[in-house]
């Protein structure tokens, strides 16, 4: 069988730029034959995200479309905007996060009630409404894809507030995964390495961590954004599709270390 998603259209949430692991999601759907089509946060994201789709050849059909994950409205209408425009879609990619810079550094303890509910709405709860908002109008072997991080399952300096965020985001895929199921929609994560991408900027020890990586992993280099895209195709593909519920390591297998 090939890794095919040809005639599947996939929304992909979260491009910021072309370092953006959802970029490298979505040239892996786009040149494997997806329609695609993009969210964006706010007008601040919408020139960048543009010029990049602009720039994808091989002239096929894409749509960029805002979409603030903290608004129920606005997913609703964003979702209502796709399902005119295209019936009904195969996949989502969702690499949406965010966090306060300030608790991204120092100690996890320092983390007050308005950020820790900020991290969790916006990289975790997100992932349940916009799947709420998709459900009905996602084909039978659909497939939803969203971005973890090791620090959502074991302590990383730095990583705090966003890891416990990540660890609900984790605990979210498995139980959509449960609820989606019996509708032939399979929930996976994908846990990537460390990658400089955007949300690496200006926070905590990058570098740092970035050295331990290529000196400890089992494969002794960084990944790419073009490994993660590579994982997320086949997460989209029929090839994947005994596979739900799951959370795959794309991360030179650093994850297996102590
Ligand atoms: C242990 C580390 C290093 C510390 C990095 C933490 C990264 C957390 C991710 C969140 C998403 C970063 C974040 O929200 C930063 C914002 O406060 C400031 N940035 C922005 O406003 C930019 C402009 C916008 C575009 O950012 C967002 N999010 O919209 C983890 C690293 C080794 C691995 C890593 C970098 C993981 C990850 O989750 O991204």
């Amino acid at each position: 069988m090939n890794v095919n998603v040809d005639n599947k259209t996939i929304v992909v949430m979260g491009v910021a730029n072309k370092r953006s692991i959802a970029w490298g999601i979505a040239t892996a759907l786009y040149q494997a034959g997806a329609r695609l089509i993009f969210t964006y946060a706010g007008e601040r994201m919408e020139k960048g995200v543009r010029e990049l789709v602009d720039g994808l050849e091989g002239g096929k059909d894409t749509y960029v479309i805002p979409c603030d994950v903290t608004s129920d409205t606005e997913i609703e209408k964003c979702f209502a905007d796709i399902r005119e425009k295209y019936g009904k879609i195969d996949g989502i990619a969702h690499c949406i996060a965010f966090a306060n810079k300030e608790e991204l550094k120092g100690e996890y303890l320092n983390t007050n009630r308005e950020g820790f509910l900020l991290a969790q709405n916006i990289s975790a709860y997100s992932l349940t409404a916009v799947a709420k908002a998709a459900r009905d109008m996602m084909n039978e072997g659909g497939s939803i894809v969203t971005l973890t991080y090791l620090g959502g399952e074991r302590v990383v300096q730095n990583y705090n507030v966003m890891g416990v965020a990540k660890a609900s985001l984790e605990a979210s895929v498995k139980y959509l995964a449960n609820d989606l199921g019996p509708s032939g929609i399979r929930v996976n994560s994908i846990s990537a390495g460390a990658i400089r991408t955007l949300s690496a900027k200006g926070v905590g020890d990058f570098n740092a961590i970035r050295k331990v990586f290529e000196e400890r992993a089992p494969l002794r280099r960084q990944v790419t954004q073009e490994e993660v895209g590579d994982t997320a195709l086949f997460l989209f593909s029929p090839l994947s599709r005994g596979i739900t519920g799951e959370n795959i390591h794309v991360d030179s297998g650093f994850h297996i270390l102590s």
